[in-house]
């Protein structure tokens, strides 16, 4: 999808602005700069942002090839604040410390599903390991596999009277860690932030009261090039931000239950950056109860972004549950029985 009128800003190695401006009809955006000792070897970031949606990427300049900013695996949306608050008290009470929690569902994380999470009271979330490092920075998320809400050296030591981080599940789709904080180079400046984790794999970070000049560094991290990050030095009452995958197919089917004789309507919706995404080739496939193959169909996309099957189910089939699968991902299932049973709820999948 071609992105027009995105504002695209270039910034230096200490965050300046160097250059801005806006893709055109065929997303483009072009710049000259100046040859510089300074710029010949420096790292510099490109942004893009158009309607709350971002995009970043670290380049070098002085090259002649066209820099693409893809959204990759996800992307961040700025949104009005949705502070949420609660969730019961952990007693999690320490300078740089981390903790194991266990998750109530399974999270997918740059396309690997973790079951636990470590929470650190300097407001990170890793996966690999505790990680209690309070030197926040840029470069220091970029090298690791890591969620951050708002890095940076806090305590939750007992400086201020309900200082420690909270979980509770807002809802049985989510996640909610939140964090009552003080920073530890002033005891006047404090805090509040939350990262909620989603069963789909998006995240959200909110923002609450916070006094004082800030260091925090905010964002998603894979470890391995992939990043969007942003250092900021006030965190009161901010916006959102909403981190989701690029690119969507949510799959469902027009009930959960089926007997011999009957057809299952299978239908999924692409989007790309929130938009549908019209011709595109989808395939269905359909494995049984043994997991064997079962049915295969490709549909096409249509101006709403959405393709539909139908599935046979022929006298004899077997009985149980029967998984359809999009692309690479596994998506949704349906069973056949001979009792009956409430639809589920639609599912929104994820293609990796
Ligand atoms: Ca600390």
């Amino acid at each position: 999808m071609i992105v027009a009128g995105a504002s695209v800003k270039l910034y230096d190695e200490s965050n300046a602005t160097i250059w801005s401006g806006l893709t055109d009809a065929y997303g483009r955006a072009r710049f000259n700069l100046t040859y510089t000792d300074y710029n010949y070897t420096a790292t510099s970031r490109l942004e893009a942002i158009k309607g709350g949606y971002f995009a970043t990427k670290n380049v070098r300049l002085l090259s002649n090839t066209p820099i693409i900013i893809t959204p990759a695996m996800y992307v961040m949306r700025i949104l009005p604040n949705e502070w949420i608050d609660g969730g019961a008290p952990m007693g999690w009470h320490a300078d740089d410390q981390s903790w194991l929690y266990t998750l109530p569902f399974p999270f997918t994380y740059f396309g690997a599903t973790y079951t636990q999470i470590y929470i650190s009271s300097n407001g990170l979330i890793t996966f690999a390991g505790p990680d209690s490092s309070f030197g926040s920075s840029r470069s220091g998320l970029e090298a690791r596999l890591a969620i951050a809400p708002a890095w940076d050296d806090w305590t939750t030591h007992g400086v201020h009277a309900g200082d420690d981080i909270y979980i509770g599940q807002p809802s049985p789709n989510c996640l909610m860690i939140r964090w009552q904080v003080t920073a530890y180079y002033d005891y006047n400046t404090v805090a509040n932030f939350e990262a909620i984790l989603y069963a789909d794999g998006s995240i959200r970070f909110n923002y609450g009261y916070s006094s004082g000049l800030v260091s925090a560094t905010i964002g998603i991290s894979d470890g391995e090039g992939f990043s969007i990050i942003e250092d900021l030095d006030n965190l009161c009452f901010i916006g959102s931000r909403l981190f989701t995958y690029a690119t969507y197919l949510r799959v469902w089917t027009d009930k959960s239950l089926y007997t011999w004789g009957e057809a299952v309507n299978i239908s999924a919706a692409f989007t790309y950056l929130g938009e549908p995404v019209e011709n595109a080739t989808v395939l269905f496939q359909v494995t049984d109860p043994s997991n064997a193959a079962y049915f295969a169909f490709a549909g096409t996309t249509d101006t709403e972004g959405v393709a539909s099957v139908q599935c046979p189910i022929y006298q004899g089939d077997a009985f149980g549950n029967y998984t359809v699968h999009t692309s690479a991902a596994s998506t949704n299932s349906f069973a056949l029985s001979s009792r009956n049973r409430r639809c589920k709820p639609r599912r929104k999948v994820n293609i990796v």
